[in-house]
């Protein structure tokens, strides 16, 4: 990877870049896969339920510098492979949903699907972060179908509720405002652990007010 950035300033970057570009591709057809799943999904339910459970889906490719700052950070080779092996969110989905129950609905459909392989998951929600974070994370394998071949590809899936993501990009928006000192960093924490308490019971809330929902017995 460090050879193929500092290719970009030669003459025959194109092709010496190739093999990245292609592992690139594979991982935003990946995205369109799982992307075109959770609308599928979506579609579906609000058949049965005259409203969407999915708010919004955003994806996004990891960007080279992150890519080369993780595998640095991590002490691991700075090599296609490497990252392949390593790293599991280059090609990374957030999918926000309207409610808690939603998520996990989901995100159980999702896995329901036989080419879908659960590589790992993280409930966030049911544990939230020190800080506050709350999430469901999901590192899914599904194949991408080329040319001549099969491919495997590993995606990490972000399930959150409107509640959750507004407290999680502000959060971050904060943390990496250039001009703040540690000491005020330190201090921003008990607040924004309160803001994601908040959050946390504004989906307890709402969750309750939509209760007399009957779940239809093909989403059950
Ligand atoms: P980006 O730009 O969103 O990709 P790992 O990713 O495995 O090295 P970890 O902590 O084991 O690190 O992974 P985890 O807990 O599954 O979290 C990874 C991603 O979740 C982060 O990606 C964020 O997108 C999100 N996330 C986790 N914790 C927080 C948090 O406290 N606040 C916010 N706003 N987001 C969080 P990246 O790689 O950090 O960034």
């Amino acid at each position: 990877l460090e050879e193929l950035l500092k290719s970009c300033l030669d003459d025959d970057y194109e092709e010496k870049s190739l093999p990245y570009r292609q592992t690139m591709t594979y991982y935003r057809c990946a995205l369109r896969e799982v992307e075109t799943k959770f609308r599928v999904l979506d579609e579906q339910f609000s058949m049965y339920y005259d409203r969407n459970p999915i708010e919004n889906i955003e994806t996004r490719i990891k960007s080279q510098t992150s890519i080369m700052r993780k595998l640095k950070n991590r002490g691991l080779p700075l090599t296609l492979e490497s990252m392949q092996e390593n790293l599991f969110d280059i090609a990374g989905i957030r999918v926000i949903g309207s409610f808690v129950d939603d998520i996990y609905m989901l995100a159980k459909l999702l896995l329901q699907q036989d080419d879908v392989h659960l590589i790992e998951r993280k409930d966030y929600i049911a544990h939230p972060k020190p800080n506050g974070y709350r999430s469901l994370h999901l590192i899914i394998e599904t194949p991408i179908f080329l040319a001549n071949e099969k491919r495997w590809i590993k995606v990490e899936v972000q399930f959150r509720t409107i509640a959750m993501d507004l407290w999680a990009t502000l959060e971050h928006k904060l943390r990496y405002k250039k001009d703040l000192s540690p000491e005020r960093l330190e201090e921003m924490a008990t607040d924004l652990y309160e803001a994601a308490e908040i959050c946390a019971r504004l989906d307890e809330k709402m969750t309750k007010l939509k209760a007399s929902e009957k779940r239809h017995p093909i989403l059950k």
